[in-house]
């Protein structure tokens, strides 16, 4: 699978993916990232990639020939998807991370500025992608965002896929709680359930927590009908232990 990130920042995206399992994937080319900086796709001497908006309004727009070009350049073929990043997007999620794992080639447009000329959006991109409704400086860092949650989508980028399957959100619910050496600090114990060794109760617990966690912190996520019939009874439980205390 093949990223193409295009911006005016190139420079920004040589730390980003050095490390962690993007790295590993890059290394092991399960995945390819390449940069493309907007400016190598004007035709003159100012290398111009924006310009100010008709109708008077503030700061400046990126142009529409320069991006049309590039992505046109870099496009390997018709199933290259091209996506635009911007506060106007479908919200980044895990299932439209989990689409763009499954595509051959995704090319992120990175705006700057006030944005890009709407004939970008109108006539070149397959859609528009946002990673939370607020504004940001340029579109570099949300593209990055989308690259590293995509990438955990393609299979071999990280290690072990069981993580991937209990990763938040997987099951439609946060994580559970995590726990390493110390078995004590600072007076605070690792559950004992976890020392058990009966995997089938730990996975229970891990389950309930998860469960727990989730109604609390994201309520949306287990409305009614979100749960299986056995969530909805273990929440009660839950609920109900938590009362008794
Ligand atoms: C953004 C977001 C975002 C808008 C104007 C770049 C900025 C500037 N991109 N999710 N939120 N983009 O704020 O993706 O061009």
């Amino acid at each position: 699978m093949r990223f193409d990130i295009i911006t005016i920042f190139p420079e920004m995206f040589t730390g980003i993916f050095s490390g962690g399992v993007v790295k590993r994937a890059l290394d092991r080319e399960v995945v390819r990232i390449a940069v493309h900086d907007l400016r190598d796709f004007t035709t003159d001497k100012h290398r111009q990639v924006d310009d100010r908006p008709f109708g008077g309004l503030e700061g400046m727009v990126l142009k529409p020939e320069p991006i049309f070009r590039a992505v046109e350049a870099v496009r390997e073929d018709a199933g290259g998807k091209v996506y635009l990043l911007s506060p106007q997007g479908r919200t980044l999620d895990a299932g439209l991370a989990r689409e763009l794992a499954s595509e051959r080639q995704v090319i992120l447009i990175c705006g700057r500025y006030e944005g890009v000329d709407e004939r970008v959006v109108e006539h070149l991109v397959d859609g528009e992608i946002s990673i939370g409704d607020y504004v940001l400086s340029g579109g570099e860092l949300a593209a990055a965002v989308v690259v590293d949650a995509a990438a955990r989508f393609i299979p071999g980028v990280v290690g072990k896929e069981g993580s991937v399957r209990n990763d938040s959100f997987a099951g439609g619910i946060l994580d559970c709680p995590q726990y390493t050496r110390p078995r004590e600090f600072r007076g605070l114990k690792v559950p004992s359930v976890l020392f058990s060794g009966d995997h089938k109760r730990i996975e229970r617990w891990r389950h309930k927590k998860a469960l727990e966690k989730t109604a609390r912190q994201r309520p949306d996520l287990v409305g009614p009908g979100a749960l299986s019939p056995e969530d909805r009874e273990l929440l009660e439980e839950s609920k109900n232990e938590r009362t008794k205390e």
